[in-house]
């Protein structure tokens, strides 16, 4: 096998002549026209502003140079695939064969990609998520090789670590022949897919250890769009703001235009999407059709999609798409924007200021922060409704429970109990623990999917109770079901400390939205278990919305459910990479060793080594 100085020179000579051109399976789909679609990711650390960058931000043309990563204009480390922040787009047809070779090349950490949206049913083995899934990839080449079968917008990212929140993101589109919607739009453009994501001005490995090792906050300093965008928070940092160029939607007047949002961030950035004159028409979330839904302005959480109509009915003019944001990108005013370029309109920035707003814009708003919703203009996902009618049956096979809330605890990864317990150091050194049910998810030491043979000594199941060291409890969190039952997952966030609130992912499915609500600053499990109880929570059982990823309000809950018809090992966990990388995560486990295809042969394998002395 060769090492990675030798591959590094022919994959970059592929990559260059590469560049510029879009990919062969990025095109109009048709009928019968299936294809094998072949990527290569080039995993490495690399740098904003770095020598490809040549004079940016000095001189800004030298900004858009190819391998020159800008971001806002600040100096910092980040990891890149193919060097370009996000990661190349992969935008296929249904039914494409996708085949990506990730060749690692980082100094010495580890890599696996998720395909975010991708249910993976049949191909389990390719989910990219470690020690779950499959080993992760250290050196050498990892061949991710599956269909692309779930159509709608989605993304693909690293599931290890940090690495989604450092850079390792990318769009991940699936196109169909015939899609459902398709005439309530007249173009649906490659580079009309918007990827955003929270930005900050140091390494992601730097800010979490300054978060929970020292005092530092974990507030985020700007949004990007597309890997483009301004330093928002310059005036906080006493810095010039550099005027790099935005991204720009280019639309035709008179047509009406498919906007693809993707939500990429890493850190807890709720983005409020707006633009300016133009409402946008709701087609899709999550990659599932809804019935089309018109709002002034909508809040993309991590690991949510979006997709929007978008009608060019305005003079012809540029006008801002603002994307404002909320949580911790409210701190230091976040906010960027993007240009609406009409055809034939001036090359410049709109004239309005773009100046930070956390206020939904008047009207109609879609997925709301933390909202009760009862008032009329803030619409939940529980209350849009799918294109696909369905009629779910009243009671269910399985409940399960899910309490998600920062727990006051002896995080052993944070603290000794006997030197620096939580109790004796001050208020600004008390980092707490975000978990679900009081549990701190751990992986086990090798993958129960790939090598099912192995001992699992960490696992602890749903209803158990966990091993605890004092009152720190962690332990591989099972939810165990059987393979065709229905399931559903009742997701409190209860709260306790400030005001966040958590977007859960569940992989290999997507779920029927039936209930979602709030009922104060904080609340328990007890407390929603027995509201439900004496009635007070309708679930709507009719023609849903189906999602993989859902905002549980901070405070109140959101009610899911599914038929667990896609056996396999599932991960499910809050989608911000701090807390998911602390352990606010469980793991799905669907049917049996029999249900699922045999481990493909020679795949990477791991686990520990502990002989008897
Ligand atoms: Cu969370």
């Amino acid at each position: 096998m060769f090492g990675p100085p030798l591959l590094l020179l022919p994959l970059l000579l592929l990559h260059v002549t590469l560049s510029g051109a879009a990919h062969e399976c990025e095109r109009d789909c048709v009928v019968g026209d299936n294809r094998t679609c072949l990527y290569d990711f080039s995993l490495q650390e690399y740098h904003t502003l770095s020598r490809a960058c040549y004079n940016c931000p000095e001189e800004l043309a030298d900004c858009s140079r190819e391998e020159c990563i800008a971001g806002d204009g600040v100096a910092r480390p980040l990891i890149t695939v193919n060097r370009q922040l996000p990661g190349p787009s992969v935008q296929v047809c249904e039914g494409d064969r996708v085949v990506v070779d990730l060749y690692n090349l980082q100094l010495s950490d580890t890599a696996t990609i998720h395909w975010h949206g991708q249910h993976m049913i049949g191909q389990q083995y390719y989910d990219g998520v470690p020690y779950l899934t499959q080993c992760p990839v250290l050196g050498g080449t990892f061949r991710y090789n599956f269909l692309a079968s779930t159509p709608g917008t989605h993304l693909w990212h690293s599931h290890i670590g940090l690495q989604r929140g450092s850079g390792i993101f990318g769009s991940l589109v699936v196109r169909q022949a015939e899609d459902p919607h398709r005439g309530l739009y007249d173009t649906d453009l490659p580079e009309h897919v918007v990827v955003l994501n929270d930005w900050i001005h140091t390494s992601i490995a730097s800010k979490f250890l300054g978060r929970h090792h020292y005092t530092d906050d974990d507030y985020v300093r700007t949004i990007l769009v597309n890997g483009k965008g301004r330093n928002s928070a310059a005036k906080f940092e006493g810095v010039e703001e550099v005027p790099l160029p935005l991204e720009v939607l280019q639309v035709t007047e008179g047509l009406k235009h498919r906007l693809r949002f993707i939500g990429g961030s890493g850190m807890n950035c709720p983005m409020v999407v707006s633009v300016d004159s133009h409402n946008l028409t709701i087609i899709a979330t999550d990659g599932d059709p809804i019935i089309p839904f018109t709002a002034d302005s909508f809040v993309i959480y991590s690991g949510e999609r979006f997709d929007v109509v978008l009608e060019a009915n305005q003079p012809v003019d540029n006008y801002w798409i603002r994307v404002n944001g909320l949580v911790d990108c409210s701190q230091l005013e976040c906010v960027q924007g993007a240009v609406l370029r009409y055809e034939g309109a001036p090359i410049q920035d709109p004239v309005l200021n773009i100046t930070y707003n956390p206020s939904y814009p008047p009207g109609v708003v879609v997925n709301p922060l933390n909202t009760d919703g009862a008032a009329d203009e803030e619409v939940t996902m529980a209350e849009l409704y799918a294109l696909t009618p369905s009629s779910l049956p009243e009671t269910v096979d399985r409940q399960f429970y899910l309490g998600f809330d920062f727990n006051q605890v002896n995080n052993t990864f944070f603290y000794n109990s006997e030197l620096y317990p939580y109790n004796q150091v001050s208020e600004e050194w008390q980092v707490n623990t975000p978990q679900i049910n009081d549990i701190s998810f751990a992986f086990p030491a090798s993958p129960p999917l790939s090598q099912p043979q192995d001992e699992q000594p960490t696992l602890c199941l749903y209803g158990q109770d966990p091993p605890c060291d004092g009152d720190f409890c962690s332990c591989t969190y099972v939810l165990e079901v059987a393979l065709g039952e229905t399931v559903e997952f009742v997701l409190v966030d209860e709260g306790s400390i400030g005001d966040e609130n958590h977007p859960f992912h569940l992989h290999g499915y997507n779920f029927h939205v039936v209930a979602m609500g709030r009922l104060g600053t904080n609340t328990t499990v007890e407390e929603v278990a027995a509201l439900d109880a004496a009635g007070g929570i309708d679930r709507r059982l009719e023609d849903t919305v189906r999602k993989d990823t859902v905002t549980i309000p901070d405070g109140g809950y959101t009610i899911v459910r599914f038929t667990a018809d896609n056996p396999g090992w599932w991960l499910m966990h809050c989608h911000l990479v701090f807390h998911s990388e602390t352990g606010m995560v469980a793991a799905l486990h669907v049917g049996g060793v029999d249900d699922v295809p045999p481990v493909p042969e020679g795949f990477l394998t791991c686990g520990s080594f502990v002989p008897d002395i």
